[in-house]
């Protein structure tokens, strides 16, 4: 008789011992804890990105992709500010470690936000390799960039005031980039991450980023984590 066998993968968010106020935020399954923001000297998550029930531009608004809030820069921030992007630096293994960032990133675009925003990158400071995806307001496209030997630029057709799905897969074979799903590229020299960034300004510059993220997660691969098999 054939026995069924069943594999949990525990996360950190199962052992995360770290309840601050912003940990709540439905939307960061591994805690607000571990994102900072800013440049320079970091800040909390909660200041100048919010967890918000809704954002509005101009005459439309967003709602969340899930739950009851998605996290969104404050609509009063002035684009000579500079420090519009939000990290996840810690709670990574020591040079880095193999894993998957999944972000849901909706581009409420506008005629006052910077004509392009990073919607998330993956990095590895170790060896310099980076991979991003952008939004070009002008062009109304996403693209994005490896660092490898030879730099990608691809442009996709994308629409604005809806939830897109990113995905930053590192793994034995490089970091692979998934947009709704589908497969887009694989950086095959780049096979780790130790920071990962979602809702920025262009590549990190000034201006406010018209962009809002919900649902974030980073999980570590199965074999880095801990297996418990269930026969
Ligand atoms: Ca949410």
């Amino acid at each position: 008789m054939r026995r069924s066998m069943k594999c949990m993968v525990v996360t950190g968010l199962m052992v995360s011992a770290s309840f601050g106020f912003a940990d709540w935020f439905d939307g960061f399954e591994d805690g607000l804890g571990d994102w900072v923001v800013g440049s320079g000297a970091p800040v909390p998550i909660t200041e100048p990105f919010y967890a918000l029930t809704s954002y509005t531009v101009g005459t439309f608004t967003v709602n969340p992709h899930s739950g009851s809030y998605l996290m969104a820069p404050d609509p009063s921030l002035t684009a000579s500010d500079d420090k519009y992007w939000m990290d996840r630096t810690e709670g990574f293994a020591a040079g880095g470690e193999q894993g998957t960032l999944t972000a849901y990133v909706n581009i409420a675009s506008s005629d006052s936000a910077p004509a392009s925003s990073l919607l998330a990158g993956a990095y590895d400071s170790a060896s310099g390799k980076e991979l991003r995806v952008g939004y070009n307001r002008n062009m109304g496209t996403l693209y994005y960039r490896g660092s490898g030997v030879a730099q990608t630029y691809t442009s996709i057709p994308i629409s604005t005031r809806s939830w897109h799905k990113i995905v930053f897969e590192s793994g034995g074979t490089g970091t692979t980039l998934y947009i709704n799903d589908t497969f887009i590229f694989t950086d095959t020299t780049m096979t780790q991450m130790d920071s990962v960034r979602v809702a920025a300004t262009y590549w990190g510059g000034v201006g406010v980023p018209r962009v809002l993220v919900d649902d974030v997660s980073f999980t570590t691969l199965p074999e880095q984590g801990t297996l418990i098999w269930i026969r």
